[in-house]
């Protein structure tokens, strides 16, 4: 059975407000940092300190054993790279994942970096997936469904641009928990799943890879990777449903909304 999808009421949605713009601050702070020569620990390290600086918690440390406090992933890996000794080199691109805890709530946003100059393949692919987070937030408003999101991804970056998208990893739900229904896949069906209602709130996050949407997880049992090697690109927002649309809880000052 499909469990209930919690509606925040004003007080909470207050809060999520409040711990989702300390998310995206974090990824404004972090992108000078982003050079060659950093290694993906350092990035964390600074993350870390910033986040407990500003009187928050980050979810993903200890998380199921998650052993960092972001993620951080490079190139071929799809999700939940670990932080560590990995230097990151010129035409690297990375993903760096934020989860912050602040007064009891969680705010979850991810988004690409470059590290230098990148390849044209690796740009345009950074593109398509952005604005495939773009398309399913603009299809969020009270009455459509769940499913209208993930097809307006898959659209785009399946059916336009040819690339994979990952099934494998979801958005969710969030709120006092850091995953709670509903999961909101990125390759959904338009017309299908439950109705979207005003004060839910949960991530859009598609995974998108240039060749197969299959991953693998690596022997750290946490890195998640594409099966063939080609490259992977992620960007994340936690939204709200308002009662005339969506608001971007985590929506950054480098970013326009919903053009
Ligand atoms: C920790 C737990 C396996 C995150 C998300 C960090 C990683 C691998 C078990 C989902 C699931 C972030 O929503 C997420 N990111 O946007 N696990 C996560 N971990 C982890
Ligand atoms: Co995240
Ligand atoms: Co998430």
């Amino acid at each position: 059975m499909l469990s209930a999808v919690e509606i925040k009421s004003p007080e909470q949605i207050e809060k999520m407000r409040a711990t989702c713009r300390l998310a995206a601050q974090v990824l404004e702070f972090i992108r000078p940092y982003v050079v060659p020569g950093v290694t993906t620990g350092r990035l964390d390290e600074l993350c870390h300190e910033f986040i407990l600086d500003h009187g928050a918690y980050p979810a993903p440390l200890n998380y199921k054993g998650f052993p960092r406090s972001i993620c951080t992933s490079v190139n071929d890996e799809v999700c939940h790279g670990i932080p560590g000794d990995r230097v990151l080199r010129e035409g690297d691109i990375v993903n760096i994942d934020i989860t912050t805890i602040l007064d009891g709530y969680h705010g979850d946003t991810s988004d690409m970096f470059f590290v230098g100059e990148v390849s044209d393949e690796a740009r345009k692919l950074v593109e398509v997936t952005r604005e495939a987070m773009w398309r399913g937030i603009r299809a969020v408003r009270p009455g459509a469904r769940i499913g209208d999101i993930g097809a307006a991804i898959f659209e785009f970056a399946h059916g336009q641009h040819g690339y994979g998208v990952v099934e494998a990893y979801c958005g969710h739900g969030i709120g006092r928990e850091f995953h709670m229904p509903p999961q909101i896949s990125h390759v959904g069906q338009r017309g299908r799943g439950r109705r979207l209602k005003p004060g839910m709130t949960f991530t859009i996050e598609p995974m998108i890879n240039v060749g197969s949407p299959d991953c693998r997880v690596l022997d750290d049992g946490w890195t998640a990777v594409t099966v063939d090697g080609t490259l992977s690109a992620q960007s994340e927002h936690t939204v709200l449903v308002t009662d005339d649309g969506v608001e971007v809880l985590t929506l950054r000052s480098d970013e326009t909304p919903l053009a």
